[in-house]
Parts: structure tokens; C-alpha cells; sequence
């Protein structure tokens, strides 16, 4: 069976976009994969935040892993920081990689434009995903498109090492969703759909109430040719909600407009918000109660120990090829 490796930031607001680019190839790939979906709370503190409610955003994720359907029985949740093996393995492959590689990731030069002083963990934050990935012999690794450069640089890496020390790392493949891999945000279909926008319309937030779900696609950007066709350089936001209604429904974009008899870009976007609601109403029910249940955090620890099983011999190879500690 082969290995799949993947993780959600815990910064809240897990939106649509998280959903339909990743974490819906999560419960898929549960069925003939050997899963681990970490939560990477590691991987938050590039940025500040607040401890309490980094906490907090740990377990509602946890929680809507489970709501969304992956099963503990057979896949292992667990939160990065309670295997010691992410920032060791991010520590030695800090020091098989290059500023210059780290300085060109698009998402670096994003967050840290027009900054005077930047935080280190924002330029070597790849590092560590590589080193997330690395450190469980990943095959496969489920993320939406905006992850893909990091996927590169995390195979980079590998054959690097690999090339070096010897075969030391399995080097993974990145699998990305055809209809969902690249969300945009409903204001300004130009920008992906992110947890930080300013604009809570901007996004779809998996626990959103029904109402709110049809505040924010109703007044969704769309354009004034009034025509249905998928075009995303022309009409970046007809077919953004076209490509939502897809990536929901599992119908294929031609099957929904071959189907539709709607009289203007109000039809659409009703008809989605019955989809969006009708998709997200079972999430929302089972979050509501899996979310304040015990077992919550025996399950995370559960697959910390079961995690950090696999991972100990990965990291035991890793010191044996580069000579490290006593052997
Ligand atoms: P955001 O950009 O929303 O703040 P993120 O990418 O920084 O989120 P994560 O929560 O770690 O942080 O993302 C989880 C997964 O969701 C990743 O695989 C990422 O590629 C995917 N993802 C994030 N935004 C989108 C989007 N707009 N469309 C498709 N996939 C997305
Ligand atoms: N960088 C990713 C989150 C992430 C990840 C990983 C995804 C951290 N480590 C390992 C896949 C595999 C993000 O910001 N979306």
C-alpha cells in the first residue's frame, strides 16, 4: 500500500477552498492508502500567534478531520510538535538546502514583501514541510496547486540527499484535485481563497451557518456579459462558482451547464447555495459533536505514538548516513 502524508495548518477558518483542494482527497485516499494527516502546529508559528487560541485551533481541526470523514480506525491524526522528529529532520535539511532556493518560493516572497525585517521560520518554512514529508517514506502528497512549488522543492531535496549520502529518502509525488485544487476567493476571484482575508465574504468556511453561506455567494464578484462558460482568464468568477458547483456536486462543468436553465448569474448562484449548504450540513452536524467529545485528544495521541513509530526508524537511517551521534 502505498504512503500518504499530508497537513492542515491550525490557523482557523477552514475554508472551502482547504476543503475542495485537499482535505476532500484526504477521505478518498483513506480507502487503499495508508493515511497520516497531520495537524501542523509547527508550521503556524511562522507567523505570531496567540497561544490560546492556537490550542484551540489544534483541536478544531482534529475535530474536523474527523467530521469530514477520515476515520482514526484507519488513517493516523496527529499535531506535528508532538513528534520530535519534524524539527530535527527540518534541522538537517536546513543544511541541505540553499537560501537562494527559499528566497524564490512564491509564497516567501508574498508573505515577506514589503517587510524590513523578516522572520527566518517564513524562509524555511518549506524545509520543514519537506522534512514532514520525508520523514514518513511519503508516496504521495494530497495538497491543493498553491503547495506545488514546495512538493518540488521537497523532492528536490530528497534526490539531493539522496544523491549525497546514498538512498536515504523515499522521493513523493504531489496529487492535486481537477476541479478543487485552486479556489478562488468569491470578492476577487483574481486572489485564491485564503483563511486571512480581510473580507469573511471572500471565503466559505466549512462551519458557516446556512445564511452565511448565501450572504457570501450571492454577492459574489461574477461580470456583465451575462453568459454560463467556463473561462477562467475572461470570467475568473463565473467560472470560480462553476467550478465550486463541480468540485461539490461531482458533476463535471459540461454536465452542469448542459443541464441548467438558469435565466441569469442569480440562478447559478442560488442553485449553488442549495449545493454548498447540502454538502456542508452533515460537516457541521458531526464537528458540533465530535468537538467537545474526550476522545478527541486520546485519538491525537494515539497517533502521535503511532506516527512517531514510524517516523523513529526514518530518523535513526537519517543519522546513520550523516554520521550523526553515536550510532
Ligand atoms: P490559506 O491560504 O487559506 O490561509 P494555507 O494554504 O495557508 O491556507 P493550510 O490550512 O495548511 O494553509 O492549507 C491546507 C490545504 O489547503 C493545503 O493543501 C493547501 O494547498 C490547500 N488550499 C489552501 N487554499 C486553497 C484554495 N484556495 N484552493 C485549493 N486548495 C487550497
Ligand atoms: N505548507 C502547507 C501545509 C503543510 C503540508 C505539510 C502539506 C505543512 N506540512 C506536509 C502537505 C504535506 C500549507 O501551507 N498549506
Amino acid at each position: 500500500m502505498k504512503r500518504v502524508f499530508s497537513g492542515v495548518q491550525p490557523t482557523g477558518n477552514i475554508h472551502l477552498g482547504n476543503y475542495l483542494g485537499a482535505l476532500k482527497q484526504f477521505v478518498e485516499l483513506q480507502q487503499d492508502h495508508e493515511c497520516i494527516y497531520c495537524i501542523v502546529d509547527e508550521h503556524a508559528i511562522t507567523v505570531p500567534q496567540d497561544p490560546k487560541e492556537l490550542r484551540k485551533h489544534i483541536l478544531d481541526v482534529a475535530a474536523l478531520y474527523l467530521a469530514i470523514g477520515i476515520d482514526p480506525k484507519k488513517s493516523i491524526i496527529f499535531v506535528q510538535s508532538q513528534v520530535s522528529g519534524h524539527a530535527e529532520l527540518g534541522w538537517v535539511l536546513c543544511c541541505n538546502s540553499y537560501t537562494g532556493e527559499l528566497s524564490r518560493m512564491t509564497q516567501f516572497k508574498a508573505k515577506s514583501g514589503g517587510q524590513e525585517s523578516v522572520g527566518t521560520g517564513l524562509l524555511t518554512y518549506p524545509v520543514l514541510m519537506a522534512a514532514d514529508i520525508l520523514l514518513y517514506d511519503t508516496d504521495v502528497v494530497p495538497v491543493g496547486n498553491d503547495q506545488k512549488q514546495h512538493i518540488e522543492l521537497a523532492r528536490d531535496i530528497a534526490i539531493r540527499v539522496n544523491n549525497k549520502y546514498g538512498k536515504t529518502f523515499v522521493v513523493p509525488d504531489g496529487r492535486f484535485m481537477k476541479a478543487g485544487a485552486r479556489i478562488m476567493a468569491l470578492d476577487d476571484p483574481e486572489q485564491k481563497m485564503s483563511k486571512s482575508a480581510e473580507n469573511v465574504h471572500s471565503r466559505i468556511s466549512l462551519l458557516d451557518e446556512d445564511s452565511k453561506i448565501k450572504k457570501s455567494i450571492m454577492r459574489a464578484t461574477t461580470d456583465c456579459d451575462g453568459e454560463f462558460r467556463f473561462d477562467p482568464v475572461n470570467k475568473p468568477g463565473v467560472s470560480n462558482l462553476l467550478n465550486i458547483y463541480s468540485a461539490l456536486s461531482g458533476k463535471t462543468v459540461e454536465e452542469i451547464l448542459a443541464e441548467q436553465n438558469w435565466r441569469g448569474y442569480g440562478d447559478l448562484k442560488k442553485e449553488l447555495v442549495a449545493v454548498t449548504q447540502e454538502a456542508l450540513a452533515p460537516i457541521k452536524q458531526n464537528y458540533n459533536e465530535i468537538r467537545e467529545s474526550d476522545e478527541l485528544k486520546n485519538i491525537l495521541r494515539d497517533g502521535a505514538e503511532r506516527a512517531n513509530a514510524i517516523a523513529q526508524p526514518v530518523m535513526k537511517r537519517v543519522r546513520d548516513k550523516f554520521g550523526l551521534g553515536l550510532g
